[in-house]
């Protein structure tokens, strides 16, 4: 392409509750936009491969304790160990498909009890999303589908608070995908989103994005 020179990757946020499929969607997403000869990673955050990473891996397994500001506050810090990354890899022309982000971060912690405010603060200047898609399901729903872990937030009543809150995070520019659809359209209906998202990009929409 003409301007190849100057375009670089897209960054894709995916969120939504447990259970809502975001984790199977973007691993479908990556090979996909192969495919269409578009450079593609799946990141996800918690990146539980850091020694930060670990952390919250111990914590949300309730292998160790950690007061709730201490907490967020090790989540963000495991978006921000990756920011350098990111941005070279964005501005390289990777695009990064990213199983959760800032708004995990701040949905469930705010569901905790922690002043929304204060939440969103380590979260300012991270790389801005250039889209964000919601797989929209109910709590109750996602329930059913089971295969809920064991892990620390992984139960109903507190992921009703989460869907609260992702309520409050959400706005105009979120583009909500009904998760309670057959896979496969949600499938083609994340792709339509993505490649839309990738194409505008391309036309060297400005990078940094500011957020
Ligand atoms: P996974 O089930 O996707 O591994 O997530 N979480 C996630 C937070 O509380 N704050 C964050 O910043 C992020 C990214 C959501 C593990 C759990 O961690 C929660 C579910
Ligand atoms: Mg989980």
């Amino acid at each position: 392409e003409g301007n190849n020179k100057a375009s670089r990757g897209a960054l894709v946020v995916l969120e939504g509750l447990d259970r809502s499929g975001k984790s199977s969607q973007c691993s479908r997403l990556v090979p996909f936009l192969e495919g269409q000869g578009i450079s593609a990673e799946l990141w996800r955050f918690p990146d539980r491969t850091t020694n930060v990473g670990q952390m919250i891996s111990a914590y949300l397994t309730n292998t160790s304790q950690l007061d709730d500001h201490t907490i967020h506050l090790l989540f963000s810090a495991n978006r921000w160990e990756k920011r350098s990354l990111m941005e070279s890899k964005l501005k390289t022309g990777t695009t990064l498909i990213v199983d959760r982000y800032s708004y995990s971060g701040v949905a469930f912690s705010s569901a905790k009890g922690l002043d929304f405010e204060w939440c969103k603060v380590p979260e300012i200047g991270l790389p801005a999303p250039d889209v964000v898609v919601y797989l929209d399901i109910s709590p109750e729903k996602a329930a059913e589908r089971g295969g809920y872990g064991g892990e620390r937030y992984e139960k109903l009543e507190f992921q009703k608070k989460v869907a609260d809150w992702y309520k409050v995070l959400h706005d105009v520019s979120w583009k909500d995908v009904d998760a309670c659809q057959p896979i496969e359209d949600v499938e083609k209906q994340l792709q339509e989103i993505v490649l839309d998202c990738v194409t505008e990009c391309r036309k060297g929409s400005p990078f940094p994005p500011c957020g």
